[in-house]
């Protein structure tokens, strides 16, 4: 075993996105491209010497051989020991949880989240810090900035590492050890929820379906909810990650989780469905003909949040991103507690979850959280539900409703243009960025603008500060578009655009979603010609 110095050139476009580096497979398969990126991230971290390290992926095509890349890459840097997932699988919040509870100086996640996989997909690489969370900003920019000088990488010449035989191998100097890739983190489950309850509840016959999406979330669902929460055989579906995913999506919402859908819409539903996505941060919470939005879902969540052990003395704040709906507001402010706002993204969460200044966070696109970990968690949402379920003996419907009854509605839609013209997106972006000033104050029919702007963040905690998240427009009674383009597509460019309406009227809490949100969906296309300026006459997925 001799560790290699290999020289290499940089690659363009090195720049990770809300989420790390996401590319085409192919693009990722291209000599060195990869080795760049890592050998990036080493030269960001300086000093390796003593250091534990985490690593796992998702399971997508291409995990494997990132994993013996990066474990050689790892050994010429002189880490002293890396954390492995069992067949490189950990799902984003198991790399989180094994960060933490082993006190490593950081990881690296495998995984393009919910982009499709397999050969002609996509794939993705993260850097997470010792809090156990995506890396700031400040270090994703001295990342990219290494990958467009780095001129040589440093590797072992050792052969593949048995990822599929727990324990402990060698690299050079640098311990490997092959851990079980759910027990961690079925272990801290077991901590937060009542389990006992929710088993309780599985024996009096209770039924569920959990949609694994063929994704890394299956393991951790099933060895958890039938293993042991005692849920029948079959109540998780899907639970084996494959690396194309089966040619699905792995993306928890109604589009793509139709099957899941159609089932909780049907005659013979279970009382609850479930699924998650590619790397198991997300979640879908489906009740009988009903898909919780996810926004729904973060604030009664909140509401009812001491019912669950792990949060039996209260939370201190919530944070949601800020296309995400003000549900959650409304419940912080009925609780006497903070609510913060912050850009697209977990890594915006971290430091307010490590000051303490909130517990629970929450982005409309199907992600939920806590302060448990530093990642969105999938299966911690699922389990909070069944746990909010147990406790109250009152269906997801139900928790629902009464919420809205309680609170308000806050109706909520997300549509997307996926892969339009970049410069056609940008250049939307770039006019209407202009008009913003005079838009304060017009009428649109009902809805008068009280504030125009381009969403810029300065965190509490450090000061540092983040521009053009996001383009907001805000009704005077509330109601909001928010536009952003995507930062996680790998094709062109992906506009989204978030409509919100809030209803106080319980009378008017059953309306069709799009239908409710429909005035300021035509408000939008005025005010920036999606339409016409993408080429597109409808959007490509609408949540
Ligand atoms: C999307 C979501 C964002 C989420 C991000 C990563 O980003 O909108 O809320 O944090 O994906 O989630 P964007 O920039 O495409 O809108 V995951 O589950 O893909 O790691
Ligand atoms: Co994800």
């Amino acid at each position: 075993m001799t560790i290699q110095t290999i020289a290499t050139t940089p690659f363009a476009g090195q720049r990770p996105g809300t989420s790390g580096l996401r590319k085409k497979v192919t693009e990722f398969q291209q000599p060195g491209y990869l080795e760049n990126f890592v050998e990036a991230i080493f030269l960001t971290l300086g000093d390796c010497g003593g250091r534990t390290l985490v690593l796992g992926g998702d399971g997508r095509f291409f995990n494997r051989e990132a994993v013996q890349i990066i474990l050689r890459m790892a050994a010429a840097h002189g880490v002293a020991k890396v954390l492995v997932g069992r067949g490189g699988i950990l799902s984003t919040p198991a790399v989180s949880c094994v960060i933490r509870k082993y006190s490593a100086f950081g990881g690296i996640v495998l995984s393009a989240s919910h982009n499709p996989g397999g050969p002609d997909g996509d794939f993705g690489i993260k850097y997470n810090i010792d809090n156990g969370g995506p890396a700031p900003e400040k270090i994703t920019e001295a990342i990219f900035a290494h990958t467009q000088t780095v001129s040589e990488y440093r590797i072992s010449d050792a052969g593949p590492v048995d990822l599929d035989q727990l324990g402990s191998v060698r690299i050079e100097e640098m311990e490997v050890e092959v851990i079980d890739s759910v027990a961690d983190y079925a272990e801290m489950m077991s901590r937060l929820f009542d389990f006992d309850a929710i088993r309780a509840l599985f024996q009096r016959g209770f039924t569920m379906r959990f949609d694994g999406m063929s994704a890394v979330s299956g393991p951790y669902a099933k060895a958890i909810i039938e293993g042991m929460l005692g849920a029948p055989a079959g109540t998780v579906i899907n639970f084996e990650p494959l690396e194309d995913f089966g040619g699905h999506h792995p993306d928890p919402n109604p589009v793509n989780a139709a099957a899941l859908v159609a089932l909780m819409n049907g005659a013979d539903a279970p009382e609850f469905g479930a699924a998650s996505d590619g790397d198991g941060d997300r979640n879908m919470i489906v009740g009988r003909s009903l898909a919780v939005s996810p926004s729904d879902s973060l604030a009664i969540i909140a509401a009812n949040a001491t019912l669950a052990p792990g949060y039996r003395d209260g939370i201190k704040g919530i944070a949601r991103s800020m296309p995400t709906s003000q549900a959650a507001d409304r419940v912080a402010q009925a609780l006497g507690i903070s609510c913060f706002e912050t850009p697209t993204g977990w890594k915006y969460f971290g430091n307010l979850l490590d000051a303490n200044l909130a517990t629970l966070c929450g982005e409309e696109s199907y992600g939920t959280g806590s302060n448990h970990i530093r990642e969105k968690d999938g299966v911690w949402a699922v389990l909070f539900w069944l746990n909010l379920v147990a406790a109250t003996g009152k269906s997801v419907n139900q928790l629902v409703e009464e919420h809205w009854a309680r609170f308000g509605r806050n109706y909520y839609s997300r549509h997307d243009y996926e892969a339009v013209d970049a410069a056609a997106a940008e250049s939307m972006m770039t006019d209407l960025r202009a008009r913003l000033a005079s838009l304060a104050g017009q009428t649109f029919g009902d809805y008068r603008v009280s504030q125009a702007d381009d969403f810029e963040y300065t965190d509490p905690v450090d000061g540092s500060v983040s521009k053009r998240q996001g383009i907001r427009i805000i009704m005077l009674d509330g109601s909001r578009i928010v536009m952003r383009l995507s930062g996680t597509g790998t094709e062109g460019a992906t506009v989204r655009l978030y409509l919100e309406r809030y209803e106080a009227d319980a009378a008017r809490h059953a309306l069709d979603t799009q239908e409710a949100l429909k005035p300021l969906i035509d408000i939008a296309e005025q005010v920036s010609q999606l339409k016409q300026r993408t080429g597109r006459q409808q959007p490509s997925v609408v949540t």
